[in-house]
């Protein structure tokens, strides 16, 4: 049986600040039913798709934003988003911030990804795990990126799923920048990597990298794709948000590294590309064959990437 999948990259538009919850859905909706016209089986949404990219204020008290983070999902505001992909029959991404108590209690914020199956249940969540940024308010800059704020780290590293009859991963905005998300999903098999992101045009910290946002944006996914054998759906919040110019140029990419499909607008579109997952084979198993070729015990004393690397400890 050949596997086959048709995937789909959502990308978004600007998402105002006083935006409502229901109207961004209704986008998201209209998005599906865009999907649904190119016979879509797996949608991808971006980094924090129901939201503005709120991380742009700092608010000395994170809690005041504690209405752009969900406690449970599907909740009220995104039951619509659920109802319409399984009437639909298709699966989807969702980038959210979540809201989550942990044994004890405690809660912890975590900017997240959801990935649910075509009937609307849930297959697997992930937590970003490299938060970019800074934790404290830094004024010389004209708007803030205050990841580091609001976002603890996840504590669960980087998982596959066993889904849409491949092996999936998933990894969030500034995740894509580091070779360790890919490697990990590699060393686990992922067939197919899920990436949203909200990458504003200006770094502040070092404005030189501006003219390269796309370059580096397109740069790392198509080595991670290449060198893991895999295939990878990236997916933006693009154009001026909130006076914010943010890149776009969302894309499938093969495990050969080619773009396959990308965005033309930096508005709400949907792209998307018949991939076959068989042909991760054509990399996994010959020139990434890591069972064959790779070299762990040559990597040195402090190679990053163990066959046997545990997630952190959650108080990190
Ligand atoms: N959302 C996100 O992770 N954005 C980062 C911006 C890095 S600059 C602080 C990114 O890697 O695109």
């Amino acid at each position: 049986m050949p596997r086959h999948l048709i995937v789909g990259a959502g990308q978004l538009g600007p998402i105002a600040r006083d935006e409502s919850k229901a109207r961004v859905v209704e986008r998201l909706i209209a998005l599906l039913h865009d999907a649904s016209d190119q016979a879509v089986e797996l949608l991808v949404f971006p980094e924090l798709a129901l939201t503005t990219f709120f991380p742009r204020w700092y608010v000395g008290d994170a809690t005041e934003f504690d209405h752009y983070f969900h406690r449970e999902m599907p909740d009220g505001d995104t039951q619509p988003l659920f109802d319409a992909a399984k009437e639909l029959r298709i699966g989807f991404a969702l980038g959210f911030a979540e809201l989550a108590p942990d044994d004890g209690g405690t809660l912890h914020r975590y900017n997240t990804y959801t990935l649910v199956d075509r009937d609307g249940t849930e297959i697997g969540r992930f937590r970003k795990v490299h938060i970019p940024g800074h934790a404290g308010h830094e004024p010389w800059r004209q708007f803030q990126h205050a990841e580091r704020h609001y976002f603890e780290p996840g504590p669960d590293g980087f998982e596959v799923w066993k889904a849409f009859d491949g092996i999936v991963g998933m990894a969030l905005c500034n995740d894509r920048r580091w070779s360790e998300t890919y490697r990990v999903m590699g060393l686990q098999g992922a067939e197919l990597i899920l990436i949203g992101y909200n990458t504003p045009l200006h770094y502040y910290p070092d404005p030189t990298q501006n003219a390269l946002a796309g370059f580096h944006n397109h740069l790392v996914m198509q080595s991670g794709a290449y060198q893991n054998g895999s295939f990878i759906v990236g997916v933006a919040k693009g154009g001026i948000e909130e006076g914010v110019d943010s890149l776009a140029q969302s894309v499938i990419i093969a495990p050969s590294g080619q773009i396959i499909a990308q965005a033309i607008t930096t508005g709400d579109e949907v792209v998307s590309a018949r991939i076959d997952l068989d042909f991760t084979a054509t990399y996994k198993g010959m020139l990434f064959d890591f069972e064959r070729y790779r070299m762990p015990h040559y990597y040195g004393r402090i190679a990053a990437v163990r066959d046997d690397a545990q997630p952190p400890p959650r108080e990190i």
